[in-house]
């Protein structure tokens, strides 16, 4: 018995040391020591053994199964070793690579427009106001003198949600509910989305605005001229000529629009200008008494002006750009110039 035990670590060992693979040394280990294995078979015969011997045998043999469990142990060690240096001797990272870079956002250039024209007037004493983008027809049309049937309310230039419910096509609306709450004097300005029905390379169905709105006491043409002119010298800088021309508005009396001359060809006339020298930038008046009367201000007693300009219009004379449509697309070869 005690000689089958070496001549079976003998023949255990020969294999181990011949084995090269993780698959080899597991096999080995199942064939020698496993449950059914080569060790188990031989105590079988652990009957034959005299009383005597049985403890020295089953000690052996015990010897035997931990020298050789270490030893396969060690082995499978062995390979998980070299495997991993194998590994990291391909798989090498080069630290020194510069990384992926953190790309980060901006400011869209009609919001900075936008922010810069309002700071002009926040400087004046003007507060920046927000209203809703789906609006009453009250407010957008009725309140602001366009009765019904007037072409303005046409599903051409209009978006409806339902009867009485439209996308608002200006900013007014926002005034008109603040003229409600509050008495004069009102000095705001309402920046923000509006939506008209139209679309080529000077309009988008959704564009910006900004209107103003200044109602006090004693407010005069004077007043309307004398803040417009601050603005679109603030914008344009200092020596930009301007133009006041007779217009109409439902909503004004005088209306005015006002003209820049021409940032492109400085008045010669070109293509941008239509060979006119000047380029139309604001609509502007004075607030007609039936606006006033909509909101239960005295026209006897107060006066002001109102204007509206196009945020998409201006930031596109100022830069230069030639299609409105540059704004919406998300190029970022646009877009990171501003
Ligand atoms: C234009 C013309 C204008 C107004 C907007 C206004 C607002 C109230 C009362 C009276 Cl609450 N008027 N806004 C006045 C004149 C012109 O916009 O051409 N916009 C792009």
């Amino acid at each position: 018995m005690k000689e089958s035990l070496v001549e079976f670590q003998k023949n255990a060992e020969a294999e181990l040391n011949s084995a090269g693979s993780r698959e080899e040394l597991l096999a080995i280990r199942t064939k020698y020591l496993g449950r059914k294995g080569l060790l188990t078979t031989l105590l079988r015969k652990i009957g034959s053994v005299s009383p005597q011997q049985r403890p020295l045998v089953g000690k052996l043999s015990n010897e035997i199964k931990d020298v050789l469990s270490v030893k396969i142990e060690n082995a499978l060690e062995e390979i998980a070793y070299r495997e991993k240096c194998e590994t990291l001797l391909h798989e090498k990272i080069d630290v020194t690579l510069p990384g992926r870079g953190v790309s980060h956002g901006r400011i869209h250039p009609i919001v900075q427009m936008s922010r810069e024209i309002c700071e002009v007037f926040s400087g004046l004493g003007f507060s920046v106001v927000k209203g809703p983008e789906v609006e009453l027809s009250h407010y957008n049309f009725e309140a602001l003198n366009i009765p019904e049937g007037h072409p303005a309310r046409d599903t051409q230039d209009t978006f409806y949600v339902e009867d009485n419910i439209v996308l608002r096509t200006h900013t007014s609306p926002v005034q008109i509910r603040i003229m409600e709450k509050q008495r004069p004097p009102v000095r705001i300005v309402s920046p923000g989305k509006v939506y008209r029905p139209d679309s080529d390379i000077s309009h988008t169905p959704m564009f910006h605005q900004i209107e103003g709105l200044l109602v006090d006491k004693d407010i005069t043409f004077g007043d309307l001229k004398g803040v417009l002119t601050y603005l679109l010298q603030q914008i344009f800088g200092e020596g930009t000529a301007l133009r006041f021309r007779p217009s109409f508005f439902p909503f004004t009396e005088p209306s005015a629009e006002i003209d820049i001359q021409c940032i492109i060809c400085g008045g010669a006339g070109c293509r941008v200008c239509g060979r006119s020298g000047w380029i139309e930038i604001l609509g502007a008046g004075m607030v007609d008494p039936e606006v006033f009367k909509a909101v239960d201000y005295d026209p006897e007693e107060i006066s002001g002006f109102a204007f509206g300009l196009g945020v998409e219009r201006i930031a596109m004379l100022k830069y230069g750009i030639s299609d409105i449509r540059l704004f919406y697309e998300n190029d970022r070869r646009f877009l990171e110039q501003f």
